[in-house]
């Protein structure tokens, strides 16, 4: 008889605690707990906790379709792959800012890693009043080391190129290229629009000049491969504290724009800054001048200490990357925050408003800034004037 190779098999919470009890991670006679507590679009994640002890572990495993969409849409399983080999490659740059992993399998497309139940998920937390006073900080230096160390400035196109291969990441791009460049951006039947705010989207979807520049960053998207990037770095992909920042869920890893993560946490903690009242406001707005801020100072650093392009030093270079980095960002952020209104994925901070007007104002808002950025992209020279274009929508 030949023994067949082992398959994949979904997780219950009876057998992820036997898969840790087997990888030894905690003793065979312990009392474990097991909660599976994904909420997110694509995967289960299961809590073990041994109360006796006060330890626990978390076991990620990728399903092989899309959770919130069903059977129907096969996803890759080698997602759980790249994205534990995201966070291995991040952690050498900023270990600080990343979960622990403890073991993999890339059949069971399962990663093993330390439980970060200390910290909240930051949407979740922004949503209730906390304002973590170094997550830009924290963010910033993130986005600055793991993007420079990755580029063409840090590596040179050929390494850079190798490593690049090892990032393919077709199926979770196409997610990308679909739910946040292109279906909100047409009257798709995946979209998710209040029926009130109708004549917002279709006046986006009639938009000539909106959609051609919506082309364009999708392009850019597509073609830029400048850097390895987290690929969903909104503010569900984010645990924090007062103290601590660690960056989650990396499976949408590829070689991209750098100004595509930089954008994604603008544009989502721009979403929780509306959907707070005015006097809750300057906290997470000062996260969006502040992630920018430290980039620049982190990326600049870097820049000038370890770059292996002969170009490196002519005056103006990295101005100019700057520059482009950051119109990316907010055209990025502007892509973001249309699909968080009317696509698949809303954000789960403004669909908590219960107050109708409220929230309906905030979407209001939200799809004029998102316009604008993508839109105007080239005129905004600092992370102040988006700040500014948000206090301008706000008081009408
Ligand atoms: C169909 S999946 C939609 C979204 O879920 C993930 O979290 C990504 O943000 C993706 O765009
Ligand atoms: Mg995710």
């Amino acid at each position: 008889m030949t023994r067949s190779e082992p398959s994949y098999e979904a997780l219950t919470e009876t057998t992820a605690i036997a898969l840790a009890k087997t990888l030894e991670l905690f003793s065979a006679d312990a009392d474990l707990i097991c909660h599976e507590i994904g909420d997110g679009n694509l995967n289960m994640v299961f809590r073990i906790t041994e109360p006796a002890a006060k330890r626990g572990i978390i076991i990620k495993q990728a399903l092989p379709y899309v959770r919130v969409i069903g059977e129907g849409w096969p996803l890759t399983l080698n997602r759980a792959v790249i994205e534990s080999e995201a966070l291995r490659h991040f952690a050498k740059h900023v270990p600080q800012y990343v979960p622990e992993i403890y073991y993999t399998d890339p059949t069971y497309a399962i990663t093993v890693m330390e439980d970060l139940s200390h910290l909240t998920i930051v949407r979740t937390g922004l949503a209730s009043g906390s304002t973590y006073p170094l997550l830009s900080t924290h963010i910033g230096e993130f986005l600055a080391k793991t993007l420079f160390a990755t580029s063409d400035f840090a590596m040179g196109p050929q390494e850079k190129r190798e490593l690049a291969l090892q990032f393919h990441n077709p199926e979770l791009c196409k997610i990308t290229e679909n739910f946040v460049f292109t279906y909100p951006l047409f009257d798709h039947e995946t979209n998710d629009v209040e029926p009130i705010l109708r004549p917002i989207a279709e006046q986006i979807w009639g938009d000539q000049s909106l959609l051609l520049e919506a082309a364009k960053l999708k392009q850019t998207f597509i073609t830029h491969a400048e850097a390895l990037l987290h690929g969903d770095l909104h503010t569900g992909s984010i645990f924090a504290s007062d103290e601590e920042t660690k960056v989650i869920d990396p499976e949408f890893a590829f070689y991209g724009p750098i100004g595509f993560d930089i954008g994604l946490f603008i544009a989502n903690t721009l979403l929780s800054a509306l959907a707070r009242e005015e006097d809750g406001r300057d906290a997470l707005l000062f996260h969006i001048t502040n992630v920018w801020d430290v980039f620049v100072d982190t990326f600049s650093t870097l820049w000038q200490q370890n770059n292996v392009e002969d170009f490196a030093s002519i005056e103006g270079y990295l101005e100019y990357q700057l520059q482009h980095i950051f119109e990316d960002a907010v055209g990025f952020a502007g892509s973001e925050i249309i699909r968080r209104i009317f696509g698949l994925a809303h954000a789960r901070d403004i669909e908590a408003i219960i107050e109708d007007a409220h929230r309906l104002t905030v979407k209001r808002n939200a799809a004029a800034l998102g316009r604008d950025f993508i839109v105007n992209r080239s005129l905004y020279q600092s992370p102040a004037q988006l700040v500014q274009a948000l206090q301008q929508v706000v008081t009408g």
